[in-house]
């Protein structure tokens, strides 16, 4: 499956079939089922358990996935081309799958060994069991490698201390990717290792939901660790591998949060050609107005250039081949051109893009995060200017 193949005609970026349809389908299922939901988000800052049951008979949960483990193996391409469209509803609704997906069950699928993932990924495709990743904790957050939480080996078991927090789905995850040290010395390279954590076990508790300034229906919460046993069968990868773990999948999250952007700021824009057709000023429509154009012109011009940075980037996560640059500069560009969308945006309603009715508002908070999570723009800066002075 790929977005660019060569052939006697030269490149072609025309997406395959099956992904325009996937395309299509999941366009027509936010529209339907997601859309009408989009204030009972705001208002009770959670998605409804029939909305997430539509969510799994759409197979949502199981895209990137090879069939080989209940997937339904669309590859990081067409994960992307899906998030794209889930980004046109909700934040949140791309938050919960991409917890699941992109990052919390994606460290069990790249690096768990085959009878671990044979266990638990047909379930976790199917949506009836729902993971997440746990890397963060109060004083590592940008530098992921000073982790404190501990995993002490006992017999056939790890024992697990530590806490881990604004963890995306803690609430509502059955399992958790979690890293923890195993050797303090050894630190990022050989010091950490990476768990599948059953979060109903004994000593797991979840601390209680964030409030955020933004993302209802997107919980995040602590997950706290106090002499919780893991079966060492349960580590995923090899011990002392996890740092590497949380990296490659951070790269596939980095990838597919840009998707998200993409598809979030490509509604505001059509929300924005609409209105500036519509208003009338100074006896004409503002879209007459070159100050209006340009804004337009802009927001198209950095939408196009994101779609392409992350069919690209998913392009070469789909090769095999290392794309850790091509993800920070998606992070960091598909992130920076999304506030800069729902800011144009919101200029562009003048005072009716303040109000809550026009939902710019919430779009406005809701964008905020993205140059934050998943490694802060700045973290990117560093990874792409570390690769270039290599
Ligand atoms: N793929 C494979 N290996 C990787 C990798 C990647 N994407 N990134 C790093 N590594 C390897 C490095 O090659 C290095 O190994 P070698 O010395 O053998 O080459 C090892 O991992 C340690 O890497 P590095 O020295 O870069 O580690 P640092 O402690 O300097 O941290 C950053 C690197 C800052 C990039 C990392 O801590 C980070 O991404 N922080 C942000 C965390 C984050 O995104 N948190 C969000 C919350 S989770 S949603």
């Amino acid at each position: 499956m790929a977005v660019a193949t060569t052939s006697d005609q030269g490149l072609n970026f025309d997406l395959p079939e099956d992904l325009k349809l996937l395309k299509r389908s999941i366009r027509e299922f936010v529209e339907k089922e997601l859309w009408p939901l989009t204030n009972h988000l705001e208002e009770h800052d959670e998605i409804p358990t029939a909305a997430l049951d539509k969510m799994k008979d759409m197979g949502l949960f199981g895209l990137p996935f090879s069939e080989e483990f209940g997937g339904a193996g669309m590859g990081e391409l067409g994960y992307c081309v899906a998030l794209e469209e889930l980004g046109r509803a909700n934040a949140a609704f791309s938050n919960v799958i991409g917890a699941h997906c992109s990052i919390g069950v994606m460290a069990l699928y790249l690096d768990g060994d085959k009878s671990l993932k044979e266990r638990h990924m047909p379930d976790l495709c199917a949506g009836k069991k729902l993971g997440c990743f746990a890397l963060s904790e109060p004083a590592a957050g940008s530098d992921a490698a000073n982790i404190q939480t501990a995993a002490r080996q006992d017999g056939n078991s790890y024992v697990l201390n530590g806490v881990k927090h604004f963890i995306t789905s803690g609430d509502i995850a059955d399992y958790a990717a979690v890293f923890a040290v195993t050797d303090k010395n050894l630190g990022a390279r050989g010091g950490i290792t990476a768990f599948w954590v059953d979060l109903n076990a004994k000593g797991v508790t979840r601390g209680k939901i964030d409030a955020k300034m933004g993302l209802y229906g997107s919980h995040t919460c602590e997950l706290i660790f106090q002499d919780a046993t893991v079966p060492a069968d349960h580590v995923i990868g090899k011990v002392g591998a996890g740092f590497i773990t949380a990296m490659k999948t951070l790269d596939m999250g980095r990838l597919s949060l840009g998707a998200g952007c993409v598809g979030g700021a490509q509604i505001l824009l059509e929300k924005a050609i609409a209105h500036a057709k519509e208003r009338v000023q100074f006896g004409k429509p503002i879209a007459k107005q070159q100050a209006v154009q340009f804004m337009l012109a802009d927001m198209a011009t950095e939408i196009y250039a994101a779609r392409n940075m992350v069919y690209n980037g998913a392009w070469k996560a789909d090769r095999g081949e290392r794309f850790s640059i091509e993800a920070a500069m998606v992070k960091r560009y598909c992130s920076d051109m999304a506030i800069r969308v729902v800011d144009r945006v919101l200029q562009i309603h003048g005072g009716m893009g303040f109000m809550k009715e026009t939902g710019i508002e919430r779009a406005y908070r809701d964008a905020r995060i993205l140059a934050i999570y998943e490694g802060t723009n700045e973290i990117q800066r560093m990874i792409i200017a570390e690769e270039l002075l290599k």
